[in-house]
């Protein structure tokens, strides 16, 4: 940590004295500390997170999105039989002053979360049941929000997912070259050109209104769900920086990223990179059945593109950071973000393979979905 763990620790109102921290999991953005506290004698953990304010410019307004969607989803799971709310839902410790969030001397931001127990996240897919429990996981937390009440959400980054907004973005960076990296990254950066008219199929359908727009996660990689180590059931999504206002094919191709695939994000044989396919299933699967009947006809057909358009999105924006000289992504290597950018691109060329297969699946899917709807899972009294 940045700081002495104990000033940070000390500014929240935790009923326990703080025993240490060490840093957690393996996002990308923020920075995660798992902190020890001891309480009468027994030890109860908490996440420390310093939020990352160059990429999350409004903090305070960040915190407030992710407060009130986790009250509006804990009074649902609280008039649950059988929920366990502690367990399945972010809950944000306030500080001393009240606030959601600490800021310190230097101006960076801190937040305490309940430590979700018992359960972890992957980075890569290893067995299709965690895809289809993610995805079922995602869908769900999609149909609670679904009537939050209230104003609309702030956006925490505007634009996120806006794919020729992105492209937008690439093209400066091109044009810039700032740090000479341009012919290094020749043949990936022709990759996404060739694909630029591609980019707007959901932008160019949300402005018509024939997409709606919905309150979705953006942000559903598979890393982003944590997992009971025993049941191997989903308990909680989590990383809630980006919960705002969107389209939930944003959220579906987000997890055909990084589920839908054999290989780490950034593995550099690229010969590894696959379509994996039994995983593509049970994300349709499962996504079909949490997201319970709201989707509309037209989000069904696009989910198999949006799966190419939000691996191009992501890969455009790992290209850009790089050419930028690696200023947004965390990175542990020269020319991770390279590395990452590839990676998703030849996830593309192998999806684009495989269109109509992935139609199939997705169209077997849904009637398997529709003949096993309305799902009884867990659902609130309120709806
Ligand atoms: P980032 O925005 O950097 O990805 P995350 O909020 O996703 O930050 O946290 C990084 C990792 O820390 C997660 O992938 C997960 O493994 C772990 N993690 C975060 N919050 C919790 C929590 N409340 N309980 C348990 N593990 C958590
Ligand atoms: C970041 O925060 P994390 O590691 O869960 C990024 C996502 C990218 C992802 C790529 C706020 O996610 O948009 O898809 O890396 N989050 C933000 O792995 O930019
Ligand atoms: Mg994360």
């Amino acid at each position: 940590m940045h700081h002495k763990p104990a000033e940070i620790a000390a500014q929240f109102d935790v009923p326990a004295r703080f025993v240490d921290a060490v840093p957690y999991g393996s996002g990308h953005i923020n920075d995660t500390y798992l902190s020890r506290w001891d309480r009468h004698g027994l030890c109860v953990r908490y996440i420390i997170q310093r939020i990352n304010h160059q990429v999350f410019k409004e903090p305070e307004r960040l915190m407030e999105n992710i407060d009130r969607v986790t009250r509006h989803i804990r009074g649902k799971l609280d008039l649950t039989p059988g929920a366990n709310p502690d367990r399945e839902c972010l809950s944000i410790l306030r500080t001393r002053d009240g606030t959601l969030v600490h800021v310190d001397d230097q101006g960076d931001y801190w937040r305490l979360y309940n430590f979700i127990d018992g359960a972890r996240s992957y980075d890569v897919c290893t067995a299709p049941h965690q895809a289809y429990e993610a995805a079922k996981a995602f869908g769900r937390f999609q149909r609670l929000v679904a009537d939050l009440p209230g104003a609309r959400l702030h956006d925490t980054i505007p634009f996120f997912h806006h794919t020729p907004r992105r492209l937008q973005a690439l093209e400066q960076a091109v044009r810039a070259d700032s740090h000479g990296r341009c012919a290094e990254a020749r043949e990936a950066i022709d990759f996404v050109f060739a694909r630029a008219e591609f980019t707007s199929i959901v932008t160019a359908l949300l402005d018509r209104g024939v997409l709606p727009e919905r309150i979705t996660h953006n942000d559903t990689k598979l890393n982003n769900v944590l997992i009971d180590e025993q049941t191997q059931r989903a308990v909680c999504v989590i990383d809630l920086d980006t919960v705002m206002n969107g389209s939930a094919l944003y959220d579906f191709g987000d997890m055909v990223r990084t589920c839908g695939r054999t290989s780490e994000e950034d593995e550099r044989d690229l010969a590894k990179v696959q379509v994996n396919l039994d995983a593509f299933e049970a994300l349709a699967r499962g996504y079909l059945e949490g997201a319970a009947g709201f989707l509309a006809p037209a989000e069904v057909e696009l989910l198999v593109a949006s799966g190419r358009l939000i691996t191009l999105t992501i890969g455009i924006r790992f290209l850009t950071d790089f050419l930028a000289g690696d200023v947004y992504f965390k990175i542990h290597r020269p020319g991770h973000n390279l590395d990452r950018a590839r990676v998703h691109f030849r996830l593309i060329a192998e999806m684009e393979k495989i269109e109509a297969r992935m139609q199939a699946i997705v169209d077997r899917a849904a009637a398997w979905s529709s003949a096993h709807s309305p799902s009884h899972e867990h659902r609130p009294h309120s709806c």
